[in-house]
């Protein structure tokens, strides 16, 4: 059956740069973006949609004969710390109705994106393997890990395909990040090239898994299109790319920018980086469905300084 992909979310870091990769992939008729906050016309055929509004969303999925739902809509990490009840809302409810919907609808397939956050203090830091200890201790992460089994349960008790895959932090030059722990990562390139100073909110040496934005769209789409049977994992599968701290990255875009300066204040989203990862294991993603980055960090920083630079 031709794919109609209903996007939640679709004006954030990710959904940005997913729905044109999505639209190259399965045509341009067959990607609807929506969003909480309209749309503009670069984004195409879109739609406004409240994912806390179940009958808005069986509606469009009907009007619109949607059989499939990337659900990104959420909350994250630093953001939800301001208001945790309505982050848990927004991210609980939200997954809940597209489930639900989704069940009641007949829907082939679902994307859910989690995340690094979902690892806690007493998580291996190191290797962190595939099936591990989950104390997650923002209420972005709780939300995430709590989703993470919602998708296993509607799987294994409704049948519902579902795939997930833990992202690291997204580093992207089409998009911008809006309220993470690991938006740093990006912020940085812009002050590169605007001031030649960065003030860092983490310290030096806090090393986190990341991913360049390319990467991280072409592992959703080629999980996405792996055949049902090698999905191993309904919860959500570890994915790497690279792992550095501040000053490493600090470090790489200097030999582009070599009057880059950088200081240090690190603020809350230090006390979270530090509950997080430094690596994951991510050889059952490797195994089951073929993924292989192409951008490891000096690769990602000339990429990223050419594209910025245009
Ligand atoms: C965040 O920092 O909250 C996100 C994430 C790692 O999920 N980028």
């Amino acid at each position: 059956m031709e794919p109609k992909i209903l996007v939640t979310g679709g004006g954030g870091q990710l959904g940005s740069v997913l729905i044109p990769a999505l639209r190259k992939a399965y045509g341009t008729h067959s990607v609807l973006a929506t969003d909480i906050r309209p749309l503009d016309e670069s984004f195409g055929w879109s739609s406004t949609l409240d994912v806390l509004n179940f009958d808005m969303i069986c509606d469009l999925i009907e009007r619109e004969g949607i059989n499939q739902i990337y659900h990104l809509a959420a909350i994250l990490s630093a953001k939800g710390e301001e208001n945790p009840t309505f982050t848990w809302k927004v991210n609980m409810d939200g997954l809940l109705n597209i489930l639900e919907a989704s069940k009641k609808m007949g829907i082939d397939k679902i994307f859910y994106p989690s995340t690094i956050a979902v690892f806690g203090s007493s998580t291996p830091k190191v290797d962190t393997p595939q099936d591990t200890i989950l104390n997650p201790e923002t209420v972005y992460g709780i939300s995430k890990a709590a989703g993470e089994n919602w998708c296993k349960y509607y799987h294994d008790r409704f049948g519902l395909d579902i795939r997930s895959v833990r992202y690291p932090g997204l580093i992207s030059y089409e998009s911008l990040p809006g309220g993470g722990t690991t938006d740093y990562a990006v912020d940085i390139f812009h002050e590169a090239l605007k001031s030649e100073h960065f003030t860092c909110f983490l310290k030096s040496d806090t090393r986190l898994p990341m991913m360049y934005m390319p990467d991280a769209v072409r592992a959703t789409v080629e999980l996405m299109s792996a055949p049902k049977e090698s999905i191993k994992s309904r919860t959500s599968y570890n994915l790497e790319a690279m792992s550095f701290t501040p000053a490493e990255i600090y470090e790489e875009i200097r030999k582009h920018v070599p009057n880059l300066t950088i200081s240090y204040e690190p603020d809350f989203r230090e006390l979270i980086a530090r509950t997080w990862v430094e690596t994951v294991d991510d050889s059952s993603a490797r195994k089951d469905w073929g993924w292989k980055e192409a951008f490891d960090l000096p690769r990602m920083v000339e990429d990223m300084l050419y594209h910025l630079k245009q």
